[in-house]
């Protein structure tokens, strides 16, 4: 098959789509050797802006709550450009990654090589939670400054005439122990674009929000090429006091706008900042990305990604369409047996580090994703992210589930090294 062929099967498989991502059969070329729990490694390559607010100190002119919203809000922007862009940098256009079995795990650290040590070591844990539909939970936690992220993923995706279009659900909820303060960050809708032309490339779109347990709410609205201001990944945030504020535009604290993947510029006020007037706020092409480390394969645990899917990668670099199919199914089918055989021991797999919640009948008094989904007017129902608790999409979506953290069953965890 010629990779024309090919491609023209992959644009029927997708207009014959009906939602789930796994079923489209996608040419070798469009294949990433790296599966989708890899993915949350995204949420920490600035490690420093992550853990910043934990070094903002007081002073006369702004509230420091406001300070440190100021940069959580810098900290999420920084991370956009690694999470939808790095497949164009590094394998050259958006690709279809490796869809994770369920139980799948992938981990890894960020160490502090500096001779202050004032961040210390940061690690990251994801698991695979749920395989139909596709969940991927993870953690970042840093001890030594008592910070912790926590969130899950899932998407769901519909075709329309020349994009894919993608919604986003799950969370993150980003700890500051030390300050007592926790932020809410939801996830963006987005689409694929330029599947046509044989170079796809994810847009963002919509709106996202920010909300401080201290009140603080960050918008933060999308726009593709064109909308603002001709340019790609355009974006403009505006930073309130509380939800209430947020309904009058000019009521704005700080607005902040340019592009996520380059520069972006922040001034006082609800007016976007002006190039002259404007102060730079995030510099994408001047704050490299940092990668975290990850154990050699040889040492890794038979559930951990880069090992369990190393024959896969292989035959997908070599870019041998048999193979990549054969060494699929040895893995499909083994996951086939297992799930087989908890079926006939009515057992289900145990997830490791992460359990489900439902909070529709579990009481959870002081629930801090409750408490700020309530200030932020956000639904807590099996939604879209983002998704307000008035809007007439508030009903729950089929298989959709929240997930948490179990930080004591990291703590015991005996067989998986970091
Ligand atoms: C996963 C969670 C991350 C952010 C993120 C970035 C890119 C998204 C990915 C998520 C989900 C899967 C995704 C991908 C872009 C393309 C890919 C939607 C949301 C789909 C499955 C690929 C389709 C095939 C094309 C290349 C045509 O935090």
């Amino acid at each position: 098959m010629t990779s024309a062929a090919s491609w023209t099967t992959f644009i029927k498989s997708i207009a014959s789509y009906n939602g789930d991502l796994s079923s489209l059969t996608a040419p070798p070329f469009i294949l990433s050797p790296t599966s989708l729990v890899e993915y949350s490694q995204y949420w920490s390559e600035h490690v420093d802006l992550l853990l910043e607010p934990n070094f903002i100190v007081d002073s006369d002119d702004d509230p420091v709550e406001l300070k440190r919203m100021i940069a959580v809000t810098r900290w999420f922007i920084s991370t956009l450009k690694s999470q939808y862009c790095s497949r164009n940098e590094t394998l050259g256009g958006e690709k279809k990654p490796l869809n994770p079995f369920l139980g799948e795990i992938f981990v890894g650290k960020w160490e502090d090589t500096s001779k202050e040590q004032k961040l210390g070591e940061t690690i990251l844990v994801s698991e695979q939670v749920s395989h139909h539909p596709p969940i991927t939970a993870y953690a970042v936690e840093n001890k030594k400054n008592n910070t912790i992220l926590e969130g899950y993923n899932g998407v769901r995706a519909s075709m329309s005439t020349t994009a894919l279009n993608v919604r986003q659900f799950g969370h993150a909820l980003l700890e500051y122990r030390n300050l007592d303060e926790t932020y809410l960050v939801t996830l963006p809708p987005l689409h694929i674009e330029g599947i046509l032309a044989f170079s796809p490339f994810v847009e963002l779109e919509q709106k996202s929000y920010i909300q401080s347990s201290a009140g603080y709410y960050t918008v933060i609205e999308y726009s593709g090429r064109g909308y603002f201001s001709g340019k790609k990944n355009t974006f403009k945030a505006r930073i309130f006091k509380s939800y209430e504020e947020s309904l009058k535009k000019e009521k704005a604290l700080y607005t902040i706008s340019g592009q996520w993947s380059e520069k972006s510029a922040i001034a006082k006020g609800s007016s976007s900042p002006s190039s002259s007037k404007g102060e730079t706020f995030f510099d994408a092409s001047n704050y490299e990305a940092q990668h975290l480390t990850v154990k050699p394969i040889d040492d890794q645990h038979p559930l951990e990604s880069r090992k369990a899917w190393k024959d896969v990668a292989e035959a997908i670099r070599k870019g041998d369409f048999d193979l990549i199919h054969e060494e699929k199914s040895k893995l499909e089918n083994k996951q086939r047996e297992l799930r087989k055989a908890e079926e006939a021991n009515n057992a289900k797999w145990a997830r490791r580090w992460f359990d489900e919640v439902d909070y529709s009948k579990d009481s959870l008094d002081n629930d801090i994703f409750i408490t700020l989904s309530n200030l932020a007017h956000l639904s807590i129902k099996n939604v879209a992210s983002g998704v307000d608790s008035g809007s007439a999409k508030n009903d729950d979506v089929e298989g959709m589930s929240h997930w948490r953290f179990v930080p004591e069953s990291f703590d015991k965890e005996t067989e998986i090294k970091i």
